[in-house]
């Protein structure tokens, strides 16, 4: 058992039940000219996710444990798109429409790839998802069930709105989730200060918030000695 100082009290996985999951880090969401900034937003909050991911998912595949990457996006058809998400608002652009990166939010463009410093290795899984949460109409939870996943941990973007929904989906479904403060960002940083204090309030209502460093104290020790 591996035993994480986290809030709102240590998260504690079994090593062989545990699981990244990495959320949405595409260029659509974090570089100009994608989805997130033809709704209005600065996408410059979303670089500080970065490193801090890269470090996590270096954890994870040293230790030769599963990583999940996610990806919103449509078909190009746009057959699993309800109208009243296209449809919404006044973006400066909308899903399907051609952007710089390809057509925004469509599977297979440019723009829906996650961005270089995140890339999926070999024997990564990658869920691609219509929806906000990564459970609604995937395979994500077979495939958890699958490799006998008991605990998740999570980063990317955004904190309040994919991170969220999936963790809250999980959290439904009975898995322990741990998400990685510095690891997920927000267009709007009063928000994700209000996600992380929501995931964590009420006894861990949703999950636990630890900084990545509490992660990698914890798993160095367990693993003090060994050979990785
Ligand atoms: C949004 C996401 N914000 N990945 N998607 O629309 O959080």
């Amino acid at each position: 058992m591996i035993s994480v100082k986290a809030e709102p009290f240590s998260f504690d996985f079994e090593p062989g039940e545990v699981a990244l999951i990495v959320i949405d880090m595409q260029r659509d969401f974090i570089e100009p000219g994608g989805f997130g900034e033809t709704l209005g937003n600065d996408v410059s909050h979303m670089q500080r996710a970065i490193a801090p991911t890269r470090n996590l998912l270096a954890l994870f595949r040293a230790r030769s444990w599963p990583v999940i990457h996610t990806r919103e996006c449509h078909l190009p058809d746009l057959s699993d798109c309800p109208p009243a998400k296209r449809d919404r608002g006044a973006p400066s652009l909308r899903i399907g429409d051609p952007g710089p990166m390809g057509r925004i939010l469509i599977k297979g463009e440019p723009g829906a790839e996650i961005i270089a410093d995140c890339t999926p290795i070999d024997g990564e899984i990658i869920i691609d998802k219509p929806g906000k949460g990564a459970f609604y109409a995937t395979g994500l939870g077979e495939q958890l069930e699958k490799l006998g996943i008991k605990s998740l941990v999570f980063a990317g973007v955004t904190t309040e709105v994919c991170v969220q929904s999936t963790m809250r989906e999980a959290n439904d479904r009975g898995y322990n989730c741990l998400l990685i403060e510095e690891a997920t960002e927000s267009y709007f940083p009063h928000f994700k200060t209000a996600a992380l204090e929501m995931i964590r309030a009420q006894g861990g209502i949703v999950g636990w918030t630890a900084p990545l460093g509490a992660l990698q104290d914890a798993v160095q020790s367990q693993f003090e000695g060994q050979i990785a």
